[in-house]
């Protein structure tokens, strides 16, 4: 009996300091995802394809099925977005399939230019 009270303890204590270890390895691999460089906020503008789902002339937005924006660090998603030039949105229609390049303006992500595709 007291021999297998000591293994026990052995093995508590043997298996203690691996379980702390696996779990602090995870959370430097927490860490070091977190501190991914925003590297890709530095591209440049680029024309990417979308599908113009909503728009609404008066508030200036438009509602977009867009890929991926890299420039923003943004994936594929149906969003609205300010439109810098919102005059130009009487030229297009729900439905429309477009070209739409992206920036921010005033903190907000920003349709800066849009063309039918
Ligand atoms: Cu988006």
């Amino acid at each position: 009996m007291k021999h297998l009270n000591t293994l026990a303890i052995m093995v508590a204590l043997a298996a203690a300091p691996a379980a702390f270890a696996a779990k602090s390895a995870d959370g430097m691999d927490m860490k070091g995802m977190g501190m991914k460089p925003s590297a890709e906020s530095k591209q440049v503008p680029q024309p990417v394809a979308a599908e113009i789902k909503k728009i609404d002339a008066q508030a200036g937005k438009v509602t977009l099925k867009h890929g991926p924006i890299g420039n923003l660090g943004m994936s594929a998603m149906t969003m609205a977005f300010a439109v810098k030039d919102r005059a130009s949105l009487r030229n297009f229609k729900e439905g429309d399939s477009v070209l739409a390049t992206f920036d921010t303006v005033d903190g907000k992500p920003t349709v800066v230019d849009l063309r039918r595709r």
